[in-house]
């Protein structure tokens, strides 16, 4: 009879200690955000929004930390992707520009002079098109969340304004190091540099390049681009989501409750970021959408436009010929990107952008 009642005992204790480390284990003190900007951009605000919303909904359980300016990658952004593969880096609300260069697909949103506005935009993430890279991105280790966005990226640059293939002869355009930025750049005449994000105010500054091009919202008012260069072309040439994505480990550790929690957070926390980076620039939706939720604490504007034109800055926005002459002279990064993403993702889009 003792005897068994000892091995109760030793038996219920393992099952105690059993217990205590698992729901212990359950979650980690931190889990990392990377964040490759800082959070007076409308991709931070999103981040701390994520961060406070889950906080908040877990009672505090569970704890993410953003670390802001790339600090987890050195600088070094098209690294983030491998490291979250990896698990070095718990959690990345991003730009799929830093992570194409390991998942090509993604490169879909860069085709140059492919998307012109927001309806056809809406139509990819709403679509077949969306959920074909989230499932893709899940597949190669990180579970994601769609949609935020940094923006149409503009290009701004020091020396003239830009209207036409021939403007951005021999400039020196500072991009992102991902192979179709450099297809893009030199089909178009101009030499593009490669600079990470975080050396390149710095570069702006000290004229190492004469351009850049960012989204307007995203990073150009933020950084008051109008300090570095007088000259803006609104030519909409390619397109910038975000994302959240979160290690697949991370991910599966957290119980049904908890990963509820996290998916209705992530896709309100990218909903307000989107409507930040859209604010003043589409039908008006975006700055009710900051009203009506009492959300304008990061800026407000009713026409962005107008705001850096108070600035200073020369802005030019293409006729339809304009355009289409940047249109034909990137046809040829069009036809070998479109190989590469695959056709069968080819297909898909065009069958979203035909819905819009
Ligand atoms: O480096 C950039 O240009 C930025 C901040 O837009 C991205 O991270 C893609």
């Amino acid at each position: 009879m003792k005897k068994k009642l000892s091995i109760l005992l030793v038996l219920a204790l393992v099952l105690f200690a059993h217990i205590s480390v698992v729901s212990a284990a359950q979650f980690k003190d931190e889990y990392k955000l990377s964040v490759v900007v800082g959070p007076g951009f409308p991709w931070g605000a999103g981040a701390e929004k994520f961060v406070e919303l889950v906080e908040d909904r877990t009672a505090g359980k569970v704890k993410i930390k953003p670390y802001f300016g790339g600090k987890l990658f050195a600088g070094k952004q098209t690294n983030e992707f491998a490291m979250l593969q990896q698990g070095q880096i718990d959690m990345a609300i991003s730009s799929t520009i830093n992570w194409s260069s390991q998942v090509k697909e993604l490169n879909v949103f860069s085709l140059p002079f492919m998307y012109q506005g927001y309806d056809e935009i809406d139509a990819i993430y709403n679509g077949k098109t969306g959920a074909y890279i989230l499932n893709l991105l899940e597949e190669k280790g990180v579970k994601a969340f769609g949609w935020g966005e940094n923006g149409f990226r503009e290009i701004t640059n020091s020396k003239r304004p830009i209207t036409s293939p021939d403007d951005l002869k021999g400039l020196r355009v500072r991009v992102v190091g991902t192979p179709i930025f450099f297809d893009t750049y030199n089909a178009l005449g101009a030499r593009p540099i490669s600079m990470p994000w975080g050396s390149a105010i710095n570069g702006f500054k000290q004229g190492v390049v004469d351009g850049q091009e960012n989204p307007l919202l995203g990073v150009e008012i933020p950084v008051e681009i109008w300090n570095y260069h007088s000259y803006i072309t609104l030519w909409h040439y390619l397109f910038d989501p975000l994302v959240i994505g979160i290690n697949k480990e991370v991910w599966d550790s957290f119980d049904s409750k908890t990963q509820e929690i996290i998916e209705k957070s992530a896709e309100e926390a990218l909903e307000y970021e989107q409507m930040l980076a859209r604010m003043g620039l589409d039908d008006g939706t975006a700055l009710n959408y900051l009203k009506e939720n009492n959300e304008e604490k990061l800026f407000s504007f009713e026409d962005p436009i107008k705001f850096i034109e108070s600035k200073g800055m020369n802005v030019s926005i293409l006729s339809s010929e304009q355009y289409q002459a940047f249109k034909d002279k990137t046809q040829p990064v069009r036809d070998k990107w479109r190989k590469i993403i695959g056709e069968e993702l080819y297909q898909i889009l065009l069958e979203d952008l035909e819905k819009k």
